[in-house]
Formats: C-alpha cells, structure tokens, sequence
C-alpha cells in the first residue's frame, strides 16, 4: 500500500427539498386545505477513523465528495425523503484542517471516533405547516436551505509510542527491523527510508510501538533532504531513541545536528525524552567506543548507549529504556491512543 499522508479534499454537504403547495382537491370534498409536505434534511458529510488504515492514499483518486439532496415535498402530506450523509474513512491519526492548514478542525485519535464536518440544508416547510386560524389557505411554502462547501486538508499523524531519530544511515531501519515484525529497506546509502514505517515492539511481555523515519541531515528544517516533514509523525511519541552511527565518527557532531533540527521544527519535539544510542558497535575498536561516548557525552543530556542493531548488543537495553519512559507517561496521563488503551499490564 502506498504512503501518503497529506490530501486536500472538496466536500459539499446537501441541499434540504423544497417545501410544497399543494391542496387537498377530492370529489365530493369540499374546502380540502392545505396539504404540501416539507422538503427532505440534505445529506450531512462526516469523517471518521478506522482501523486497518495508514495511509490516505485514497484520497490521491478521488477529492471531492457531495452528500445526497434532500427531496422537495410532495401533496398529500408527504415528506421529501432526507439525503444521504457521506462518510470519509480516514487512519486513526489524522487531523482535519481547514485550508489555510492551520485552524484545526478535528484531531482523530481513537477508531470509531468521528465528526460531522458539514451539515446538510434543511428542508424547506410545506405549506401545510402554514395553516392557521386566520389563515386557512397558505399558499406558500418554504424552499430548502442550500447545503455548504468546504475544502479541509489532512495530515495524518502516526500514533506511535516512540520514534526513532537520527542521520541517514544511522542504522534506524535495521534496529526496527531488529526489534519488530517491520520489514524496512535497509541500505549502505542515505535516505534508504522514503516514509515512515511503524512496528510492534514485545520487550518482557509488554508491547509499544516504535515508528522509524527518514533520515534528517543540516538544513532539513529548510526542505534540505527530504526535509522535516516527516517530524509531524513523531510529534505524538513520549519518547525519542536517537541513533547515531558510531562508525562515521564524530558522534558528537551526529548528535549536535539532529539535535538542532529537532529544535528548529518546534512542536516540543527537542523536550520529549530522549534515549541515545551509538550504534554499529560490532564495527568499532573499543577506543574508537570510548572516545565517541567521550566526546558525546560532553554535549548530551543524558549518558549514551552503545548497541549493534546487527549483533543485537544493548538493544534489549535500549528496549527497556524506551519502555521505561513509556510506562511513565502512560501512567502519568490517559492513553493518547489506541496503541496504548489496549495495553494491559
Ligand atoms: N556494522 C554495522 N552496520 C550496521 C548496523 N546497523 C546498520 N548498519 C548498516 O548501516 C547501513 C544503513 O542502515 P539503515 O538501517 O538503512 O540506516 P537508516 O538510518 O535507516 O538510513 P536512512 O533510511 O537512509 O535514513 C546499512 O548498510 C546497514 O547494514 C550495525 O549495528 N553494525
Ligand atoms: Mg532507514
């Protein structure tokens, strides 16, 4: 399934029925009145999240979506019948904008949760609903009032527990591929991962998501690589695990870098928990490990780790720190997501 996850859509909710005129003329029946009915609600258009999604891709094929008419009313009392709503399926994660893209008008966090975007028009009252002592033979009725047009943005958002961070090549997809079910493409050249990739962690019988990124390089704040746009689907993580390639040297500089991006985008990115991680010790000499957790050290807020996603050294370690963080924050505010309402202890 392809990756996509920004779509602008145009979507138009119905137009309520007219109200009728229309009187009752039978044989042999005098004074019949007035018997128009009223018009049919117009259709009301309503987004909804639902699982089994992770990509708005849909929306790439089609972007305008109309909710049904009401019927106009008809004599004899009879009603129009109301339109149909339409229903937006969207991945649990994404926010609705309006189209400046930045007033929000919904963020669907949980399956099943759902809005009504636009209603429909009204229908209009026939002129049955007019009659009165004083006036017995309405001849009016009201029309359906128009239904409304708007065109929202979506952004989905992954709902993930911790994401990983750090240069191209750091070794990102090969530790989620370590760690999950996720099967990433992992290559020697930079900016292998072309969109996020998410996976299910089980550490001491416990699970939490882990989403991995594309890699951010100096200036991605600025649309340098492939930019920080990606950032927007770890902005719902409670805790980062920055990864950095021990091998390339100047693991300190590796950090600084990221570090200024995560900054540079905002969105309190920089304030999340962060776990760090040298990884690729399998490749390096033990000076070379004791001089880039020197010099990293230095500069880092918290002591870093040294791992090998490829030999599998201190990662069960990193596990448990992100799970640790994880379990903190869980306890600490209501589940922000699905991901962690199922979650029992
Ligand atoms: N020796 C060694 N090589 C590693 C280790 N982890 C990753 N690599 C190698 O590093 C290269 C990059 O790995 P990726 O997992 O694709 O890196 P990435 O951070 O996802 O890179 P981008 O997706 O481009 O941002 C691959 O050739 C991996 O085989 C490790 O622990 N030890
Ligand atoms: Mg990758």
């Amino acid at each position: 399934m392809k990756f996509l996850d920004e779509a602008k859509v145009y979507i138009r909710s119905g137009d309520g029925g007219n109200g009728c005129v229309s009187f009752r003329r039978e044989k042999f029946i005098e004074f019949g009145g007035p018997n128009g009915g009223d018009g049919g609600k117009g259709g009301d258009v309503i987004a909804q999240a639902v699982d089994g999604l992770n990509t708005l891709i849909d929306y790439r094929y089609q972007q305008h979506f109309a909710a049904k008419n009401g019927q106009a009313g008809m004599g004899k009392d009879r009603h129009g019948a109301n339109g149909g709503d339409i229903m937006l399926k969207v991945p649990v994660g994404t926010q609705i904008y309006e189209e400046d893209s930045e007033t929000l008008l919904a963020d669907l966090t949980a399956s099943g949760q759902d809005i009504v975007l636009l209603r429909g028009g009204n229908g209009g009252f026939g002129n049955a609903h007019f009659k009165s002592s004083t006036n017995r033979a309405p001849r009016h009725a009201n029309p359906g009032l128009p239904g409304t047009a708007l065109t929202i943005r979506l952004r989905l958002k992954l709902i993930a527990d911790a994401g990983i961070v750090g240069l191209p090549n750091a070794g990102k997809s090969t530790f989620l591929a370590a760690v999950s079910a996720a099967k990433p493409k992992i290559a020697d050249y930079p900016f292998t991962t072309l969109h996020p990739q998410l996976g299910v962690v089980k550490v001491d019988n416990r699970e939490f998501v882990l989403a991995d990124i594309p890699g951010l390089i100096e200036g991605a704040h600025e649309g340098v690589g492939l930019g920080d746009r990606f950032l927007g689907h770890i902005e719902r993580c409670r805790v980062l695990l920055h990864l950095i390639d021990g091998a390339a040297g100047d693991a300190a500089a590796a950090y600084a870098t990221v570090r200024a991006e995560l900054l540079a985008y905002g969105h309190e990115l920089a304030d999340k928990p962060e776990i760090i991680a040298i990884n690729k010790a399998d490749a390096l000499t033990a000076e070379a490990i004791e001089r880039e957790v020197k010099g990293l050290s230095r500069i880092a807020k918290s002591r870093p780790l040294v791992i090998s996603a490829v030999s599998g050294e201190g990662v069960a370690e990193v596990l448990r720190a992100l799970l640790k963080v994880v379990d903190e924050a869980r306890r600490g505010s209501a589940p922000a997501n699905e991901a962690s309402a199922a979650w029992q202890p």
